[in-house]
């Protein structure tokens, strides 16, 4: 079974844990865009739902499938909120942010009582880190941060698009890192977070109730 299946057989897994009246984050990435899908299609068969999306991506293909969106502001706290991650372990822990968005997405995260992460069994791993991690970073800082991870052997590189710096949604930049030969976790993360100008790390450490992963043509929780 396909990558691109194991996605949408957990993404519409997901879906039926969303119910009436319910306020859903809304991740980013393609496993969420299936499940983004889906919810247009309950919500067109008479699902009452609001979303709060993790991306202006994510906003546009909401809107497009037809479900009503807030703003944080406007939503508070969110019931639950399903999202993509580009690893997980055994312990729930996550990278994320291959797709730009970790910023808005770990604030989603953060303001939910239930967090969903849907993929596909490519992601699993037994040990974090064979995907780079992103680090979302002040464009002003970000020689400086260079530097200082690299003093810390973690190879960073600033992420490039079609030859220019990548900027996220709140036109910041991004600096993929390697993790893989690091122990703890928590304290990198605590360490990373410290530096003026780091905005945010795609490490998702306690955050997760529940991975929905597509395996072959079954879901498995
Ligand atoms: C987002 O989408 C991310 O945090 C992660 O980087 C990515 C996963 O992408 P995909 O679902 O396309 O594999 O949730």
């Amino acid at each position: 079974m396909s990558a691109e299946n194991e996605k949408w057989i957990a993404a519409i897994a997901s879906a039926e844990y969303v119910k009436n009246g319910m306020l859903v984050g809304l991740g980013s990435g393609s496993t969420a865009a299936f499940m983004i899908a889906e919810l247009g299609k309950r919500v067109a068969g008479g699902l009452i739902m609001k979303g709060v999306p993790s991306s202006d991506a994510t906003a546009r293909l909401a809107k497009q499938a037809g479900i009503s969106l807030l703003s944080l502001d406007e939503a508070g706290t969110m019931d639950i909120n399903i999202d993509g991650a580009d690893e997980f372990d055994p312990q729930l822990q996550l990278i994320k942010g291959g797709g730009g968005a970790l910023l808005r997405e770990k604030i989603l995260a953060h303001n939910s009582r239930f967090n969903i992460i849907i993929a596909d069994s490519g992601k699993e791993v037994e040990r974090l880190g064979k995907f780079q991690l992103p680090i979302e970073t002040i464009p002003f800082a970000t020689q400086t941060i260079i530097a200082e991870l690299e003093h810390l052997d973690l190879q960073p590189k600033l992420r490039m698009k079609n030859d220019e710096v990548y900027k996220t949604d709140e036109n910041n930049y991004i600096l993929d890192v390697d993790i893989f030969q690091k122990d703890d976790l928590k304290e990198l993360n605590t360490l990373l977070i410290q530096i003026p100008g780091v905005v945010e790390t795609g490490l998702f450490l306690s955050s997760t109730d529940l991975v929905l992963v597509g395996q072959g043509n079954k879901v498995a929780t």
